[in-house]
């Protein structure tokens, strides 16, 4: 354990905000330190990295670099998916799906301090995570995304609105939000706003992010 995680415990308050999605998909577009760096830049507190797709040596290395930045900027480091990169990079936390490892197991993996996330998709999910020892939720899609493949049905506002009153755990919304959409689901009860394609398919991802971290009340 490093002494920046004694002097600040991983807590589930760190989950605010736009919660901003690195993911490889758009490395070959963007260097995704750059996107980091301007995140942090604006006020940016979290940030997960995604790659469901190169070699673990290469998964590693930028995860790495990623997770330096963040810990020089302040910014909580979450890794999607692997809790072996997570504690690889001495991850702030990892962010499991539902065919992911058990909360269970991932707990034993990782320690107390780290985060724990997991992504949730209907009613059932979230009371089941909350239960098994999530740390926080992501809970959508919220609206239609191509970023994610044979995505689960839209959950819409009213989703959010449901899910509010079942935890009191952190709720990151996610899926196909755009930054006129925020306000609307801070309001339905989210906590922070996972968002990948709204700012990296923008011709400006700064400008992008700067909007989102507006939007918030
Ligand atoms: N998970 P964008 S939706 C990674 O519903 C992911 O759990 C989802 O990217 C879920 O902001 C999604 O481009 C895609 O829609 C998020």
């Amino acid at each position: 354990m490093t002494e920046a995680s004694v002097d600040s415990p991983n807590t589930a308050s760190k989950i605010k905000g736009l919660y901003l999605l690195l993911d490889q998909r758009w490395a070959s577009r963007w260097a995704l330190a750059d996107i980091l760096r301007h995140g942090a830049d604006l006020g940016v507190r979290v940030v997960q990295y995604r790659n469901k797709h190169d070699a673990m040596n290469e998964v590693y290395r930028q995860a790495l670099e990623l997770r330096k930045i963040a810990r020089d900027s302040g910014v909580t480091f979450i890794v999607n998916d692997r809790c072996d990169v997570g504690v690889a990079v001495e991850a702030d936390g990892v962010h499991l799906g539902q065919s992911d490892l058990p909360i269970r197991l991932a707990r034993e993996l990782l320690g107390a301090k780290c985060l724990i996330g997991m992504s949730t998709h209907s009613l059932e999910q979230v009371v089941e995570a909350t239960e098994q020892g999530a740390d926080y939720l992501g809970f959508g899609p919220l609206f239609p995304t191509n970023t994610k493949a044979n995505h689960e049905p839209v959950v819409g506002l009213d989703g959010m609105k449901k899910v509010r009153s079942l935890t009191s755990l952190p709720i990151v919304a996610i899926g196909g939000i755009q930054s006129e959409s925020v306000s609307k689901i801070v309001a339905a009860g989210a906590d922070a706003v996972a968002v990948a394609s709204g700012i990296l398919d923008s011709t400006n991802p700064r400008q992008a992010i700067k909007r989102y971290m507006e939007s918030f009340p």
